[in-house]
């Protein structure tokens, strides 16, 4: 029986979340084809009858640009220093190995961990450009003193690789009993799944520059039980946004565009809490809040 903590780590968009989501069998984590999706390290559980992997899903490495950045980054170290072992995901379709990722194994080679390379994707290119991939990360990770344990090549989409992959970390854990109890998937909360679903929407439909700079409050959430015997949620959420000018976009002419992301938001809200969910959001202006330390509290105690 094996059992301990993976840290999966990598450049924004290379499918960390998507892998995790995969194989622990439920969206812990929202996934969008922007970068930066993921804010903080979340916890998705695999629990199986020969093991339990706790996976932390961290935020892309990137060089941060405003106090929400540094706050991710932090997660991201933290995450490292805590686990058993760190999974190093690469985005086969753009595996240019730039600075980002030699900082990135420079980082990980420091932890001393044992570190699996996973190059995922592997549905959009061909056999010999994997070959190619891996002898070219293979070769700079020995040049600092490090090792790959194991290298694995992966599409989340294809469902191609992941059991060999369940099995190369099963290998790299240690011996040890359940962690968690048996039915944990995540440490998120369903509050905060709700103000990640929401986000994901307005990541979806927003263009470019908004979605950044949103962040969604659940102010209020209630259940209740109606004479016919269906649960109902009351749930109130502010989407924040950091300029007022972003305000009229995400609200939209008539109110199209708010009401296209609650709409979207609230079924899968829905089918999260298997019940029926009443969604009324509101549009507030925080001034640059993703650069204010007050409002980016909540991330530091999330990502500890
Ligand atoms: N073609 C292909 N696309 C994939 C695969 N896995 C994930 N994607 C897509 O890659 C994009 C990014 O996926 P995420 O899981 O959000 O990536 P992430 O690494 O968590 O990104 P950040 O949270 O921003 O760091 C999404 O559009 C996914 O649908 C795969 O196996 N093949
Ligand atoms: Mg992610």
């Amino acid at each position: 029986m094996k059992s301990g903590f993976v840290a999966v780590v990598g450049k924004p968009n290379a499918g960390k979340s998507s892998m995790v989501n995969n194989l622990v069998g439920f969206d812990v984590a929202i996934i969008t084809p922007k970068p930066q999706t993921t804010r903080f390290n979340i916890k998705g559980i695999r629990t199986t009858e020969t093991s339990q992997i706790i996976f932390i899903d961290t935020p892309g490495v990137h060089s941060p640009k405003n106090k929400l950045g540094e706050y991710m980054m932090k997660g991201v170290g933290l995450a490292v220093d805590n686990v058993d072992a760190i999974i190093y995901l690469v985005d086969g379709a753009k595996p240019v190995l730039d600075e980002a990722n030699k900082r990135i194994m420079e980082q990980i080679v420091e932890t001393k961990k044992k570190v699996l390379l996973v190059i995922n994707k592997v549905d959009k290119i061909k056999k010999e450009n994997i070959l190619r991939i891996i002898e070219e990360y293979n070769k700079y990770i020995v040049s600092i003193g490090g090792k790959f344990e194991d290298i694995v090549p992966i599409s989340v989409y294809k469902k191609d690789g992941l059991e060999t992959l369940v099995k190369c970390i099963e290998n790299a854990l240690p011996e040890g009993d359940y962690i968690f109890e048996e039915d944990e998937i995540t440490d998120v909360t369903e509050r905060e799944l709700v103000e990640e679903y929401i986000r994901e929407k307005a990541l979806k439909y927003l263009d470019e520059e908004i979605p950044h700079g949103l962040s969604i409050q659940v102010e209020k959430m209630k259940d209740r039980v109606t004479e016919n015997d269906n649960l109902v949620y009351d749930i109130e959420a502010n989407i924040i946004c950091k300029k007022s000018s972003h305000k009229g976009i995400i609200i939209g002419k008539d109110g199209e565009m708010l009401k296209r992301i609650g709409t979207a938001a609230r079924r899968d809200i829905e089918k999260m809490l298997d019940a029926r969910v009443n969604l009324k959001l509101w549009v507030k202006v925080r001034k640059d809040w993703d650069d204010n330390d007050s409002y980016l509290q909540q991330f530091k105690n999330k990502i500890s």
